[in-house]
């Protein structure tokens, strides 16, 4: 069995949800970012089951394929898509344990943590794997640099949030700065690259904890990685992280009790080049649900 045949299971319990977000009208650059779950599952046909790292089949993971929301294309912006997307998380989370959601720019990360929120009340913490804050200021709408800074004016508290892999040339200084001041666990491209990957994710899960988190919301940007492995990323940079980084952190994620929920976004697959940027999302997703997959008593029989 491929991947992808492993998500068209249709589970009726299912242990994870994965929704796609077909959404680009957020984006600060012009992207054609509702093109990608398709395009996303479509390269899980690349991938087995079988994670022989970790020797987990991840088909032991009950799964859904809700299907897509409907996207931004039709709409002048993308703020009905992102009350749909809050709408169908809240759903998602009411019938699985896990949820996932294909991006679509990095603005589906507010609707699909607040439809989190929602269905499961409970102090949830938001680790972001990102080159960026997502800290602008939301003043002409909700985009893709906004949601970190909109969840935290909304009620976060900044001291629940995590960053892994930020640029030393990807943000303004001002939006540093916001970061900071609210607390923020800010940990640049630098100390991953000097701690190692398994340290700084286990650092940021344990400080979260320690900050009080219950659930743990993991917004995978792929434009950490990167630019020659993630070509389709608009925003993605020279020096960022490399994939078997993401692959680890993405496997630790999963594996922790506390994390409930993911998304992946920030990828056009329009413009990637030979599937670079695609199966190193689809990788992603199969690495965290393998995560999943190793905890005890997450497996289902049969
Ligand atoms: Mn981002």
């Amino acid at each position: 069995m491929n991947a992808r045949e492993w998500l068209a299971e249709e589970a009726d319990a299912p242990d994870l949800v994965l929704l796609g977000a077909p959404i680009s009208k957020a984006s600060i650059t012009p992207v054609e970012s509702w093109s990608t779950p398709p395009a996303f599952r479509d390269a899980l046909r690349r991938f087995p089951t079988w994670d022989a790292e970790h020797s987990i089949d991840v088909a032991a993971l009950h799964v859904r394929d809700a299907g897509d929301v409907q996207g931004d294309q039709h709409d002048p912006d993308a703020a009905a898509a992102h009350d749909r997307i809050q709408a169908a998380v809240e759903t998602a989370a009411r019938a699985a344990t896990h949820v996932v959601v294909v991006g679509g720019d990095n603005s589906l990360t507010r609707p699909a943590l607040r439809g989190l929120m929602s269905a499961v009340p409970a102090a949830w913490s938001l680790l972001t794997l990102d080159a960026h804050h997502d800290c602008r200021p939301a003043t002409s709408g909700s985009r893709n640099g906004t949601p970190v800074r909109e969840l935290i004016e909304a009620g976060l508290p900044g001291e629940r949030v995590a960053q892994i892999g930020i640029h030393p040339l990807g943000n303004a200084q001002e939006h540093a700065d916001w970061a900071r001041a609210q607390g923020v666990h800010i940990v640049p491209l630098h100390a991953v690259r000097r701690d190692g990957i398994d340290a700084v994710v286990a650092a940021a899960l344990s400080l979260l904890v320690g900050r009080g988190a219950e659930h743990i919301y993991v917004d995978f940007d792929i434009d950490v990685i990167d630019r020659a492995f993630a070509p389709a990323c608009p925003a993605s940079l020279p020096g960022g992280m490399h994939p078997d980084q993401l692959l680890r952190a993405a496997y630790l994620l999963g594996a922790d009790p506390h994390v409930a929920a993911a998304d992946l976004c920030e990828v056009d697959a329009n413009t990637d080049i030979n599937g670079m940027t695609v199966r190193l999302m689809a990788a992603t997703f199969l690495t965290f649900s393998s995560g999943i997959a190793s905890r005890a008593g997450s497996r289902r029989e049969g």
